[in-house]
């Protein structure tokens, strides 16, 4: 639970940093989980002769070799569907200890102190595992590899979901520093500000002051939390190992989500406990048919902005 001075340091700051989430017990879930997936990616990237052998890898060592050989582990881990176009084969991740962390009941008390007791987990998550910088290739630009450039999260919705009641939940997997890239942020809840397509959709030059920023370290199993509206961005990592987090979001149920042609659920109801979903398997089956639906149907763009706007010139 938060005390009464962290939900205002909340409030009045738009972020907090709290430590031991997710119990040790939890982490090995998902680094098990992971580290699970890794292998059966591996194996096949290994068959297919893309990959060196991987006897003798462990999970960092696999990860490493296929991101030089060109093998993508991105998508087959992500906890999400593309921004961009969707097949009926694309791959990502849903299963049980992610869901698990996605319902945690100590991460679920976190956010109804924040947004109250009708929680609706919003679609809008990643992982985020990046590699050391100096193995990245040049032309590296995804927020979910390389670092992240200032946005509001507000801005990666859509626009129906402006007035939505929100709130993201940063998991640090494996401990986040200032030398292998935490989060930072520019405290504060601005309104909008102006966001343009560059090589990640980034608050448009100008607004942020980086003097500003705020790095925001937090020991593995802990958390950042932050409003929509805080602007904030992730640091280089410099070190020689990776940095993993999750992003998750969480809004007030009944409210649109800002993607809703991707699935959310009942994460909490105190009204109606019975609309909770429990079930990891019912989870993943709703990407799975979100994945068939619209692999077939017209792209939908997840961001609002123009290059084109004065904002961008
Ligand atoms: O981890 C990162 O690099 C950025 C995360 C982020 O922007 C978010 O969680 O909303
Ligand atoms: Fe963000």
């Amino acid at each position: 639970m938060l005390t009464t001075a962290q939900v205002q340091q909340f409030d009045a700051t738009g972020y907090l940093v709290v430590e031991d989430v997710l119990d040790t017990a939890r982490l090995a879930a998902i680094k098990a989980e992971y580290a699970g997936l890794m292998d059966r990616l591996y194996a096949d990237w290994q068959v297919q002769g893309r990959v060196p052998d991987g006897a003798g890898l462990d999970y960092w060592g696999k990860l490493l070799a296929a991101y030089r050989a060109g093998c993508d582990w991105f998508q087959p881990m992500d906890i999400s569907l593309p921004g961009d176009q969707i097949f009926a084969d694309t791959p990502f991740h849903f299963g049980p200890a992610v869901f698990d962390m996605v319902t945690n009941p100590r991460l679920l008390d976190i956010v109804e102190q924040l947004i109250g007791p009708e929680i609706t987990s919003n679609p809008i998550q990643h992982v985020r595992i990046k590699p050391p910088t100096t193995t990245l290739r040049g032309d590296e630009v995804r927020a979910h590899i390389t670092a992240t450039d200032w946005h509001q999260d507000r801005a990666v919705a859509l626009e129906e979901a402006d007035k939505t009641d929100m709130v993201t939940v940063w998991l640090a997997i494996t401990d986040a520093t200032v030398e292998n890239g935490c989060l930072q942020v520019a405290p504060g809840k601005v309104g909008m500000l102006p966001h343009c397509p560059k090589t990640q959709t980034a608050i448009a030059d100008g607004y942020v002051d980086p003097a500003s920023a705020v790095p925001l370290p937090v020991k593995a199993g802990g958390a950042v939390i932050f409003h929509p509206l805080t602007p904030h961005s992730s640091l280089v990592n410099q070190t020689d190992g990776f940095r993993w987090s999750f992003d998750l979001r969480y809004n007030v149920t009944g409210q649109n989500t800002g993607r809703s042609h991707f699935p959310d659920f009942i994460a909490r109801s105190r009204a109606q406990p019975e609309t909770e979903l429990h079930d990891w398997q019912a989870w993943r089956d709703m990407w799975h048919a979100a994945r068939t639906r619209l692999a077939i149907a017209p792209h939908k763009p997840i961001h609002r902005w123009q290059a084109d706007s004065p904002a961008c010139a």
